[in-house]
């Protein structure tokens, strides 16, 4: 079983607020149904869905005011409606596309996954379907609510469910030395050690491996992950065919993550 997560820089124009790239979305939704791959769960991220909602009304923060709780709602919504774009694409390209919301099943504590009950999850995947989730406003135990990002998520799903791999699909080639949109010398690694990881967790982008930002994050979340021995990569899912070979196993330039 694969996880998939697709960056929501990838799925949407993170410049306009609720504007998807839907020719992005089909063109992604094609690769998934050419690979073959079944045993698979796909994680969406916000981009320009989630992300603003979420910041005008702080809910990764937690509950502070009453008027926050529509925001709670909103950001939710903005993220089903994201969501409903993803699973037609996939039912398109005649994928069984199962949407599960992860604020329905998952309640944080203080920011991180903490118990979850994956039986709906499995017994979907038994049953041949692709269950299609993302990041999500969820309640949390200590802060009343928050965001659970896609990639807390889809690192903790793939851990709990043994998957083979975790792919990580975003709008860079990998992790470079330093910032690749600000530093024409920066450097893509191939591979990054469980100890180089390690690295770059605790003191971020302060190393020679200068990551920063989203990427510092994904990093964190797939600690972990490779711990356990189960491959990372993360890849440029805005480069065509990228997703398609990824998902085959197939060589792609990017990132390995591993032990
Ligand atoms: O884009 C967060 O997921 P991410 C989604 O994977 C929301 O960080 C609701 C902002």
């Amino acid at each position: 079983m694969i996880v998939l997560k697709l960056g929501g820089s990838v799925i949407t124009d993170k410049e306009r607020p609720m504007t998807a790239d839907r020719i992005a979305i089909r063109r992604l939704a094609e690769e998934v149904a050419l690979s073959g791959v079944r045993e698979l769960i796909i994680v969406h991220g916000g981009g320009s869905f989630g992300h603003p909602l979420a910041e005008r009304f702080k809910i990764a923060e937690g509950f502070k005011e009453e008027p926050q709780l529509l925001g709670f709602s909103k950001t939710h919504r903005a993220m089903m409606e994201l969501n409903r774009l993803i699973v037609n694409a996939l039912l398109g390209q005649g994928i069984p596309a199962l949407s599960l919301p992860p604020s329905s099943f998952i309640i944080t504590h203080d920011g991180r996954i903490k118990a979850l009950n994956l039986e709906v999850l499995r017994s979907s995947l038994e049953r041949g379907f692709v269950p299609v989730l993302y990041g999500d406003a969820v309640l949390d135990a200590v802060r009343g609510f928050t965001i659970l990002s896609g990639d807390q998520l889809s690192a903790r799903l793939a851990l709990e469910l043994g998957a083979s791999r975790l792919i990580f699909g975003v709008d860079v080639d990998g992790v470079y030395t330093s910032n690749p949109k600000l530093d024409l010398e920066a450097r893509l690694l191939e591979v990054l050690r469980l100890e180089e990881m390690e690295d770059v967790a605790r003191v971020g982008g302060a190393t020679s491996t200068d990551v920063t930002g989203g990427m510092l994050g994904k990093i964190r979340e797939a600690l972990p992950v490779v711990e356990a021995g189960i491959p990372v990569v993360i890849l440029n899912a805005g480069r065509p065919h990228n997703i398609f070979k990824a998902l085959r196993g197939e060589r792609v330039i990017g990132t390995v993550l591993c032990r």
